[in-house]
Order: C-alpha cells, then structure tokens, then sequence
C-alpha cells in the first residue's frame, strides 16, 4: 500500500520522537504513562497512513458498508491487538529493549476500554475485528461513555462499585473530530404543515438538543493493511443551547445546562437483563443511532446520493433493540426531510434494517412508555403508531378475524401503562432476524416471536457467534500459537477450521507433551497475576475450574457453589476422604448488576464459601476456591489459556449462545456444561465423549415447569443436596449467623426459577466423570487437542462470512 514499514531502528527513532515531542519528556525522565503513551503514538503512526489509504478505497469503491449498531463494546485493550495486527510487536519488544525498557511493562499500563456489559459488547468488538481482517467496509457506531463498566471491588466479600476511571491518564487510541459534529433533537412538539408544493407534511419543533462529537477509532485488520473504523459518539452542549442561558444571565444555569447534555454519555447501565426504562437510556439510544444515521448519510455518501437506493450502500445490524429507535428516525429523515412517501420510505427504510436477538428471557425486551417515547421523540412515536397501523393491517390480512393474534404481535403493548415493544419493532422493520446460536434461533421461533415466524418464515435465520482467533489465542495464548505454528504454519490465524489438521496430533506423544506444557506455562503465567494482582496464591498441580461470566440466576453460578459446599461438606463428615478428592481449583471471575440483590448476595457466598474452605486444613490443601475480583476482558486473556475445565452451566434453553463457552474449547479446556445456547454445537462438533454433558434438556426443562416444579422435593430426597445446603443455613460460612445467606439459599428451595436443584445430581455425576477423566492426563490431553482441534467453526470470521452470505448479501472488497 506504499505505507511505511518501520526497522528495529525506524522504530527507536519514532518512539523517541513521540516521547519528546507528544509527551515533552526526554527518555531518562519520563514515566511508564509517558513511554505507554510514546508507544501507543508510535503504532498509531504505523497505522495512520494504511487508515487514511482503506478510507479512500472504500469510498471511491462505493461498496455496500456494514454499519454496525451497538450500545456497548468491550474492546479489550488495544497496543497489544494494534501491535499483532500491524506485525510491529517484535520491532517493537527489540526496541524497547535497546532504549532499557520492557514491552510487557508498558502493556501493563493500559486501561481497557469496558464499554460494554459482557457478551454482548465483547461480541461487537469480535466481529468488527473480523470485518477488518477479511477486508469488509464496516463502520461500528456507539457511545464513548466516559465511565464504563464499573471496577469490582470487594469488601468484606461483598461487591462493592468503583467508578471506571479509564480515561484519567490519556486516550491514546482516539482521534476526536469537533469538526464533524451532529447535532442531537430531543423533546418539543410535532406540528402539520402544507409545503410550497401543496403537500401535507409534518415537522418536529424540537425543544432541545445536544452535539454529538465523533471520536474514531482504528480497528485493524490482522496483517492486511485494512484499518476500518469504529466511532463512539461523545455528547457536549450545543452553543444554540448554553448562549440562550447565558445572555439570560444566568451563569450557573448555562453551566447545568451543559452537564446535562454531557450526562449522556457519561456512563454505561451496568444492567445486562432487566431494563429499568430509565429516561437517561432512552436518551442515549437515540443519541447515538440519530449521529450515526446523520454521520453516514452526510459524510460516506457522495453529495446529491438518491437515498431510494440507501440500502445499496448500507445495511445497519442492530446488536439486540438497543438502536431500534433509528428504524422510525430514518422514516423520519426520509418522510420529513426527503419529502418521500410513506410507501417509499417504508420500502427504503425495511432494507437497511437487519436485528440480531441476544436473549430468550422474557424481562429482557426493552419496552419504552409511550408516556416517555412521547416526550423524548414526539415525532417517533408517531412514526411508530403509524408502522403499526400498517403493520397490523398486513397481519388482519393474513390471518383475518384473528384479534387475539394481532394483539399480541402489536408493537404497542397495554399494560399497567402504554409502551412500545422494541423487539417487535426490530422484526417488523428488519430484513432478517437472526438468533445467536442455532438451538436459540430455533426457540426465538418457536417461543420468543413465534407469531413473527408464521407471517414470515423467510426472515428468520441463525447466526451462530464467534470469536476472534486473533485475541483469544494468537494473542492471549501465545506460546499455544508457537506450537500450532511450528505444527501446520501460520495460516489457521485467519483461517481457523484448520486447526482439524491437529486431529492426528492428539495421538502424538510429543506433541501431547508440549501441549501440556504449554497449559503449565499458561498457569505458572496466571499463578504470577493472582499473585501480584489479588494476592491470591493458586495452588500447584491442582485442575483450574472456571466458572467466568456476569453473575445471573439463570446462568446457575450457585450450582457451581453447591458442588464445591457439598464436596467439602462430604469430607467434614467424613463421607469421603480428603485424600480421595481431586486437587482442585474453582476460580469464579463475575461482576453483578449494582442493582441485583440476588446476584450480589450469591458474590457474597461463594466469598465466604471461599474464606473457610481455602482455611480448612482437614482439605489437606485438595479444594481451593479463587474470585478474583473485577473480571474484564484483559484478566480472561490471561485465564482462559490456564484453564482445565469451563463450565457452561446454565439453565437450557436461557443462554442464548455464549462466547466463553467457545474461549475456553479453543484453548484446550474441556466444557462441563448443559445442552444450552452454543454449547450444543460445541458438543456436536467435540464428540460426546470429549464434553461433559449434564442436565435437563429444553424440552424437559419446559416439561418440569408445566407440570409444577417443586426444588423442595430435590432437598428432601437428596441427602449430599440438603447437607450442602443445610451447611450454609448452620452458619458455617458465615460466622454463625444463620440467615446471612436465606436470600439465596431459601431461594433455592423454595423457588428455584432456574431449576439448579433438579439439575444438581446429573451435575456432580457429571463432575466425577471430569474426575474420571482427568485422573488419567494422557486421555485428558488427547480430548483437549481434539476440542481444539474440532472447534476452528467458532472463528467470529466464520460469523461474519454467514452474515455476509445470509444477511447482509455483500463481499469483502478485493
Ligand atoms: C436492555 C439492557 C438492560 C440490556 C443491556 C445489555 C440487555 C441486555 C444486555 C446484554 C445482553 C448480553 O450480553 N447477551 C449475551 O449476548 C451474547 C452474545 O450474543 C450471548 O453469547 C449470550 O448468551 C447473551 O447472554
């Protein structure tokens, strides 16, 4: 591409040049921020030239882009990515090494960007990485909270939030454009008009507004100078809004003012389920759909572009409902700015739309009030009101005289108060609508919209999700990725179904050694973290037990804790001997929504659990329990290469997929788990017989809650069960008080929504088989190389080829 490459030399000199002239230091006194700062400059420099280059290209192509909608990315840190993608890492080691400084020091100062929740957000930034690398225009548009998910701390074993401070010591990776603000319309009122030309037309007076300043940053593709773009929208006070104030007078009023409208980007909902309907949200979604609609239409479409043909030049994927609202914003910009027809704007509008669902629980579909839709974005909701009317027309059409059908299929929804069901919006305006693994889909059309399948079969399809190979084993397992290297060549980075060349390996005495080396090293490299991150001191020899992702009922952390209480509870009474245990570490990693009781509470126990157990010598030292606190993206790319065993045990048929699940497989772990969200086809593609399956199916799941579920009666008639759980009821972890824990055991036996009681038995059933197994490391080592070896399927560039093929109907660029 013409862009420059840098030497050893080229680099020093560069990084040099950045710490005296970017951070006015010379090397001898800056700090370790200054140098992290000179180096991430560096990089970007190396980057900028191939950015600039993949921009004008994609332009003057006029291809169809992929404008990725999203709420949240969890991005993980960026000089490492940045450094694998661009081939500078080892130029860049070697030149640090010449000036006296470490690579690994400097990594360690980076903060990285958590704005977003967990699966969701991490999945965004997967498959825009993915787009990068097999050389697809894609644009990912969301928010730059300025505090993202909150650090975890815990006190006395509690959760306790810390503000996510992770701009405080400078922004390295973004580029703000002021200059290419939006401005941002909330609140006023509509009004009809009749135009020059005769026709009845309507207007939003708006009655307030805020400026939406884009901050770009590079997403590069892996070693294919292809540098695409992610824009995270910043909100600040318009002048319009503040001078009005300011020439009233009042000074302290205009400063609120402009708080107010910086409120909408200062901080991302720690929630990950249940939407509370909080105005603030509301205000952010449309915030940032309404700069992105703008941005795209102004800024990457030539001047006097007829936008009948918008759907030629972009299709907006909308990660779950969250920007919905740019489904009514665009009828809105075609109707009452472009002056188009209801009919024509529909028609544009429906192909430029497609909507991916993430859940399958109930409490999860955002519903807006129309009392506050109304009073944020009067003219949306009338757009929406009027997508209804038609909308149901099509449906008394179909299947005429059906009243109660159409009431439930209506976007507007009456309950305790009037609101507007997202979800039904997003299937109504989208071209397709896809679930996130093949299991989930299939229940989003049975269950979830099943009244959306029957009028249109045709627009469902599944996606199954995916990871990048990039970070979560070239990077995060490194000296994994010498060995496949050194085994089948490089090529499986970018093209992961190779790793099925690994199948015969697994027979290979060698290389099962050097695989289990590697898993050693990978947990020497995390027992040295723990350490020095939470003084926690893993154990040697003993199988890592994972259980890491956020902390909710339906994902059945509480399961994991009633086998490790009834382990040790089986010792105390001399059940089992401690000798006969397996050496065993459960390391949980799990933030909670601040506002989730039950979630809270179950942090709590498995502290305290931990507290005694890891104090208890008559364990002889064989059971460990570990939670190191605030689990991010850059702690899992040290944990998930260490770990043995990953447990995907939630509730079938309420995961909607995971992504960890297909982490941990890639990474030589084997899957404890149910027959739940992707774990299905993991296990499909494994074998059986190297994946621990447990537990009730979907079908029996809905069985055993149709027929009357009763957790009491698993209490009563199993003995292991009720001791475990009458253990923690004594007190014993809790210092005598016996009711600390009643929230969250009394739960368990009384309610039990997500059945972890009936589950228990084939769960520790299943655990002795993983004993079983692991009690002989060769067979271990044979079934972990062949989850490797089987699981290339989970590549997040596989995701994006289907989306491609089935979704979006366009080609990488050449
Ligand atoms: C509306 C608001 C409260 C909300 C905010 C975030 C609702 C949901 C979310 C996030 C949901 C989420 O992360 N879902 C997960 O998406 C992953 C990627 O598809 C799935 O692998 C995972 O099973 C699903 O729980």
């Amino acid at each position: 591409m013409g862009a420059p490459t840098y030497s050893v030399d080229g680099f020093v000199r560069e990084f040099l040049h950045e710490l005296n002239t970017n951070q006015g230091v010379t090397l001898s006194r800056s700090s370790v921020n200054d140098q992290y700062l000179a180096l991430a400059s560096t990089v970007k420099n190396y980057l900028m030239a191939r950015w600039l280059e993949t921009n004008r290209k994609t332009q003057d192509a006029k291809v169809k882009t992929i404008g990725y909608l999203s709420a949240e990315y969890l991005l993980g840190s960026q000089l490492n990515n940045a450094l694998l993608a661009s081939d500078l890492h080892d130029i860049a080691a070697e030149g640090l090494r010449q000036c006296g400084l470490s690579l690994p020091t400097l990594r360690a100062q980076e903060i990285e960007p958590g704005l977003g929740n967990g699966g969701l957000g991490r999945l965004a930034a997967c498959f825009i990485d993915s787009l990068a690398t097999m050389n697809v225009p894609c644009i990912g548009y969301g928010i730059r909270y300025e505090y993202g998910i909150f650090r975890q701390t815990f006190v006395d074993g509690r959760q306790v939030e810390q503000p996510d401070t992770w701009l405080a010591l400078g922004a390295p990776w973004e580029f703000p454009h002021p200059e290419a603000s939006v401005v941002v319309n909330f609140g006023g009122t509509t009004e009809r008009y009749t135009d020059v030309d005769g026709e009845e037309r309507c207007r939003w007076n708006p009655e307030w507004n805020v400026l939406a300043v884009p901050y770009n940053y590079m997403v590069p593709g892996y070693l294919n100078g292809r540098v695409n773009t992610l824009r995270l929208w910043s909100a600040v006070a318009t002048k319009a809004f503040d001078l009005q104030i300011f020439n009233a007078g009042d000074y302290a009023q205009a400063v609120r003012a402009q708080t107010f409208a910086e409120n909408i980007s200062k901080v991302l909902y720690p929630e990950d389920s249940t939407p509370q309907g909080k105005e603030l949200r509301l205000q952010q979604q449309y915030f940032f759909v309404a700069a992105s609609l703008r941005d795209f239409i102004n800024n990457e479409l030539e001047e006097g572009f007829d936008l009948h043909n918008l759907s030629d030049r972009i299709i907006f994927q909308l990660n779950d409902t969250h920007p919905v609202i740019a489904v009514p914003e665009l009828m809105r910009i075609l109707i009452d700015e472009e002056g188009f027809e209801w009919e024509e704007a529909w028609e544009a509008t429906r192909k430029c739309f497609a909507y991916t669902c993430h859940t399958l629980l109930p409490e999860a579909l955002e519903v807006w009030s129309t009392e506050l839709l109304g009073r944020l974005l009067p003219r949306h909701l009338e757009l929406i009101y009027q997508i209804n009317e038609h909308f149901l027309r099509e449906v008394h059409e179909t299947f005429p005289g059906d009243e109660i059908r159409a009431r439930r299929m209506s976007l507007i929804v009456e309950d305790r108060e009037q609101g507007v069901r997202m979800a039904h919006l997003a299937a109504v305006a989208a071209t397709k609508i896809n679930g996130v693994a093949a299991l989930h889909s299939q229940l989003l059309r049975d269950k979830v919209l099943k009244d959306f399948a029957d009028l249109w079969p045709d627009r469902f399809t599944n996606v199954t999700n995916g990871v990048t190979p990039r970070r979560f084993v070239r990077m995060a397992n490194y000296k994994f990725a010498d060995l496949l290297n050194d085994t089948l060549g490089s090529g499986w980075v970018t093209d992961l179904e190779r790793l099925r060349e690994l199948e015969p390996y697994a027979e290979d005495e060698d290389f099962k050694a050097r695989f289990r080396e590697v898993k050693a090293w990978n947990k020497r490299r995390l027992t040295g973290l723990l350490e020095a991150r939470d003084g926690i001191a893993l154990p040697e020899g003993h199988m890592l037990d994972v259980m890491v992702k956020r902390l909710h009922e339906y994902k059945r952390q509480s399961l994991k804790l009633l086998h490790i209480v009834s382990l040790y509870e089986q010792v105390l009474s001399g059940k089992i001997a401690a000798a006969d245990v397996t050496p065993r570490t459960v390391l949980f990693g799990a933030k909670a929504a601040p506002g989730y009781r039950m979630a809270k509470d179950t942090i709590h126990l498995i502290n305290k659990v931990a507290e005694v157990v890891n104090n208890d010598a008559r364990l002889e030292g064989r059971l460990k329990v570990a939670f190191p606190a605030n689990y991010n993206v850059t702690l899992a790319e040290k944990l998930i290469p260490a770990a043995d065993l990953s447990e995907q045990i939630s509730l079938a048929g309420m995961e909607a997929s995971g992504t960890g699940n297909m982490k941990f497989a890639l990474n030589g772990a084997l899957t404890i788990g149910t027959d739940d969200g992707a774990n299905v086809e993991i296990r499909q593609l494994v074998g059986d017989e190297h994946f621990f399956l447990f537990g009730m199916t979907e079908p029996e799941v809905a069985d055993l809650g149709a027929a009357g579920y009763n957790p009491a009666s698993y209490y009563e008639s199993n003995e292991n069960l009720r001791d475990a759980l009458n253990l923690i009821l004594s007190g014993h972890f809790s210092g005598g008080n016996r009711h600390l824990f009643d929230s969250v055991v009394l739960n368990l036996i009384n309610q039990d929504r997500f059945m972890a009681l009936a589950d228990f038995q084939s769960y520790v059933d299943a655990q002795a088989r993983v004993e079983e197994r692991y009690a002989d490391q060769e067979a271990w080592t044979r079934s972990a190389i062949l989850n490797v070896a089987r699981t290339g399927y989970f590549s997040s560039d596989r995701s994006m080829r289907d989306y491609l093929q089935r979704i979006w109907h366009t080609t990488p660029m050449i």
